[in-house]
């Protein structure tokens, strides 16, 4: 077996690593998590764990990994108190809730939709446009009809009345400055693997508050807030859209580990990338990055300290701060 072999096999079934060029205060030990039974689901920010717990009873249901990310997240997009998904997100500058969403499975299916208005559930749409057209990707009116010819309810459209609160008060000065790991990175990605190998993932946003009108994220971009594959694993992302899609994230982490990365090195390797494609503001942008292995290992990675993520099993349920770059 050739060194480099040698070295990703290791990397792969839990040794610890140092990643030149990333600033450890110790070497990140890399262990197997993947469960002996049931599935390994990952979700972004604290609002994951309840996610969680919603995607693994949706697995307990029907055994569907898909089923499990369509309908962890979908608990968040009911969230009142969550401002950056769902109908009850911050608006645009215009005052209107627009949302992104993408589903993935790890057979080359997606779906996604994007600046869509008025559905509740745009996850469940982005599912729809997978499962029942010959596309990728609907956005605006055309999502918006779809919708309706599927039977999703349009919900009024009305701010919640924290967005509202918070709009009025923007308006005051109508100032663009995002306040790091607050109003607009709360997004939820999250990735999961089932006990025969089989990933899936979804990805849901009201986007960046106070966006211009029109303005889409990384979320419903497949390969940049979301890509899975059953060769490899999954990696999805939060934070700034347009810093992640600038390097394909996703795409860029699970491909790195296609090459033997684990799933630490592929999530800090892209905040690398990152940090050098948008060095002019580095320091007002957040962007955190979250993947998963064939083995079931874990990484984790941000630019700013404060991105945490859930980790659930069958059994378990937590919370892990991640790493970051500064
Ligand atoms: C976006 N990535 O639209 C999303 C924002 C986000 O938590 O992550 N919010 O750019």
């Amino acid at each position: 077996m050739s060194q480099r072999r040698k070295f990703i096999k290791k990397t792969l079934f839990g040794s610890a690593v140092l990643i030149p060029g990333v600033n450890h205060a110790l070497p990140i030990f890399q262990p197997s998590s993947k469960p002996a039974d049931g599935p390994l689901i990952l979700s972004t920010w604290n609002h994951g764990i309840p996610a969680n717990a919603a995607a693994i009873s949706a697995y307990k249901k029907s055994g569907s990994i898909v089923d499990a990310v369509e309908i962890g997240v979908k608990d968040t997009e009911l969230d009142m108190e969550n401002l950056s998904v769902g109908l009850q997100g911050l608006p645009d500058r215009e005052g209107i809730t627009t949302l992104d969403a993408s589903i993935m499975t790890g057979d080359g299916s997606c779906g996604s939709v994007a600046f869509v208005r008025q559905v509740k559930h745009p996850i469940s749409l982005a599912r729809a446009v997978m499962e029942k057209t010959p596309h990728v990707m609907l956005a605006g009116e055309g999502a918006r009809q779809f919708a309706i010819s599927q039977g999703f309810p349009i919900e009024e459209e009305k701010l919640s009345p924290k967005a509202q609160k918070a709009y009025d008060e923007w308006k005051k000065t109508s100032k663009y400055k995002p306040v790091i790991n607050i109003e607009n990175h709360d997004t939820i990605g999250m990735i999961g693997m089932d006990d025969k190998g089989n990933f899936a993932g979804s990805c849901t946003t009201s986007g960046l508050a106070y966006k211009m009108h029109g303005r889409v994220g990384d979320s419903p971009i497949i390969g940049a807030g979301l890509y899975v594959d059953n060769e490899v694993g999954a990696a999805t992302a939060t934070g700034l859209g347009e810093s992640i899609i600038r390097i394909c994230g996703s795409f860029l982490i699970v491909e790195l580990m296609r090459q033997g990365r684990t799933p630490q090195e592929a999530c800090e390797e892209a905040v690398r990338r990152l940090i050098s494609k948008n060095k002019k503001d580095i320091a007002d942008i957040q962007a955190g990055f979250l993947a998963i292995n064939k083995e079931g290992q874990v990484g984790a990675f941000a630019v700013q300290p404060g991105f945490n993520f859930a980790q659930a099993t069958l059994s378990n349920n937590d919370l892990i701060d991640s790493k970051s770059h500064f």
